[in-house]
């Protein structure tokens, strides 16, 4: 039997997702991109599960789509229509991913290249191991920067450097995509896991629909002007304002307990 694509595992209200196929750094084929977005889908709507950490097995993270089957389709025998792929493959995955009912995380064990960096800055907290690079590598075979890296890169660097990265197509390491904003963290590699695992068991103990409403908030702002911004802001306070976890905020604050979380 095949080894699956995705391995699963729950660390309690955690559950972990590990791209598998490490001889080929995690790069993503078709099956692997749907069974990745039926994972976060499914683990999302479960109510026991409050956070989700998306790594990769083996030495790689993951090396973005796979090109030993690039160019042409098996069913037709003609050259393969990229646009229809990201369509029906990475655009549900991209989209599952940001409207995720849970926080997420990734822990970006090793390389990220092409829709690899994507994936991983798709997910709301990004880790990475110093041994990771980032690498866009779209410039090398003649695409543009997808799953999202067009509209993520200028708001997380700036144009110069997210050009300079996209067109040059340099590999960044885990140090500097710290330093110039790419990403949350860089850790040493041997710490990577226990710290990830560490921020979604934190993120799960807190306040979901607050969690998510805020990634929401934050997106959304992205397009607006700040009057706009505040007025969102007063409306999804608005609505957290009645929920339980609102008023068990307050409560655990008063009589110095801990809190128990529960809204979605
Ligand atoms: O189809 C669509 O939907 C269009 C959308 C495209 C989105 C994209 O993601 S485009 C970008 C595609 N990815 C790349 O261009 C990256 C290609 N890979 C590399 O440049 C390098 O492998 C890395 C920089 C990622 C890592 O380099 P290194 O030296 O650490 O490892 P390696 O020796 O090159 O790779 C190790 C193995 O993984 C090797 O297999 P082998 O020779 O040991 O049997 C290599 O062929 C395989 N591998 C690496 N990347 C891919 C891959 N196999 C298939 N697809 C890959 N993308």
């Amino acid at each position: 039997m095949a080894d699956p694509l995705i391995l699963v595992e729950r660390h309690e209200a955690v559950a972990v997702l590990r791209l598998n196929r490490p001889a080929q750094l995690n790069a993503l084929t078709a099956d692997l991109v749907v069974q990745l977005r039926e994972a976060v889908e499914g683990l999302g709507a479960d109510p026991s599960v409050r956070a989700l950490l998306i790594t990769g097995e083996g030495r790689g993270f993951c090396a973005g789509q796979d090109l030993s089957d690039a160019l042409v389709s098996p069913e037709t025998g003609k050259a393969k229509d990229l646009g229809h792929i990201i369509d029906h493959y990475h655009i549900p995955l991209c989209l599952a991913l940001r409207n995720c009912p849970v926080p997420t995380v990734c822990a970006v064990n090793g390389v990220a290249a092409g829709a690899g960096v994507s994936l991983a800055l798709g997910c709301d907290v990004v880790l990475a191991s110093d041994a990771a690079v980032f690498v866009l590598g779209f410039n090398k075979i003649g695409l543009v920067p997808d799953g999202g890296a067009t509209w993520l890169l200028p708001r997380l660097l700036g144009r110069a450097k997210a050009l300079e990265l996209a067109l040059l197509g340099d590999k960044l390491s885990a140090t500097d995509a710290e330093l110039c904003g790419l990403i949350s963290r860089c850790l040493p590699a041997e710490q990577l896991m226990q710290a990830a695992l560490q921020a979604a068991g934190r993120l799960a103990s807190l306040p979901t629909r607050a969690l998510v409403s805020t990634r929401k908030l934050f997106d959304d702002a992205m397009q607006m002007g700040f009057e706009p911004a505040l007025r969102a802001e007063s409306r999804q306070q608005s609505l957290l304002g009645f929920s339980h976890d609102y008023t068990e905020g307050v409560a655990a604050f008063q009589q110095k307990r801990p809190p128990q979380f529960r809204d979605r």
